[in-house]
C-alpha cells in the first residue's frame, strides 16, 4: 500500500517535471516570438506611421517641447473634428518661449529689413479652447479664441496672435476640437524679434479633412 502510493507519487513527480519543462519551452517560445514581433513588426509599423503622419492620428495628447531654439516634434498631424490636448512644455532652463500657430507673416520694417512679428492668419480665431495645468506661464494672449480655464488662470494679456509664453520649466495644457481649417499650418516662437523663429523654433502642422463616416 505504502509502496504503491510512493511509486505513484514518484510518477506524478516525473510527469510534473516533464510538464514543467515543456511549459517552460512553450512560454519561453511564445515570449520570444512576441518579443520578435515587438522588435521587428510592431515597432517599425508605429515608426512608419509616425514618419508618415508626424504624430499618430487620433492621439488625444500632443506633447510639444520647447528648447533653445527648437520644438520637439517639428511636425504634427491632426484631423478636423478630433479632440486634442496640446501639452506645451518649456524645457529651457533660461529662455522664455511662446507657441503661435498661423499662416503668412505680419512684417514690421526695420533698418535690417522687414522683421516678422507674428503670423498674419491666427489658427485659433473662433476656436473654443480649454486651458489647464498652467504652470510658470509668463502671459497668455487668447486673441479671438474662446477660452475656458481650469485651475490657476494664467496672466492674460491682449494684443497680437493667440500665444502662450512660457517661462523656463513651465507649461500649459491646451484642449480643443480641431477646427474645420484643413491644410498646412505653421507654428513658431517670435520671441526676441523673430530670432528664435529663425534659429529653428518653428514647425509645420498638417490638418487632414474630417474622417468620412
Ligand atoms: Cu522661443
Amino acid at each position: 500500500m505504502q509502496d504503491h502510493s510512493a511509486s505513484s507519487h514518484r510518477r506524478m513527480n516525473k510527469r510534473d517535471s516533464r510538464w514543467r519543462a515543456s511549459t517552460f519551452f512553450i512560454v519561453f517560445g511564445c515570449a520570444f516570438i512576441v518579443g520578435l514581433f515587438a522588435l521587428f513588426w510592431q515597432k517599425p509599423v508605429s515608426e512608419v506611421a509616425a514618419s508618415v503622419f508626424g504624430r499618430k492620428l487620433d492621439e488625444p495628447i500632443t506633447r510639444i517641447y520647447q528648447f533653445d531654439y527648437d520644438y520637439e516634434p517639428r511636425h504634427i498631424t491632426w484631423r478636423v473634428g478630433d479632440r486634442v490636448t496640446i501639452q506645451l512644455r518649456n524645457r529651457s532652463d533660461t529662455h522664455w518661449h511662446e507657441m503661435v500657430i498661423g499662416r503668412g507673416f505680419d512684417n514690421t520694417p526695420s533698418t535690417f529689413g522687414p522683421i516678422a512679428t507674428q503670423f498674419k492668419e491666427d489658427f485659433w480665431d473662433g476656436v473654443h479652447v480649454t486651458f489647464s495645468h498652467a504652470n510658470h506661464v509668463d502671459n497668455l494672449v487668447v486673441n479671438k479664441a474662446i477660452p475656458t480655464y481650469i485651475g490657476p488662470k494664467p496672466n492674460i494679456e491682449t494684443g497680437g496672435d493667440f500665444s502662450p509664453t512660457i517661462q523656463p520649466k513651465g507649461g500649459i495644457d491646451i484642449t480643443f476640437t480641431v477646427p474645420n481649417k484643413p491644410g498646412k499650418w505653421y507654428y513658431g516662437c517670435f520671441v526676441q524679434q523673430y530670432i528664435h523663429y529663425l534659429d529653428g523654433m518653428r514647425g509645420t502642422i498638417t490638418i487632414l479633412p474630417q474622417k468620412q463616416v
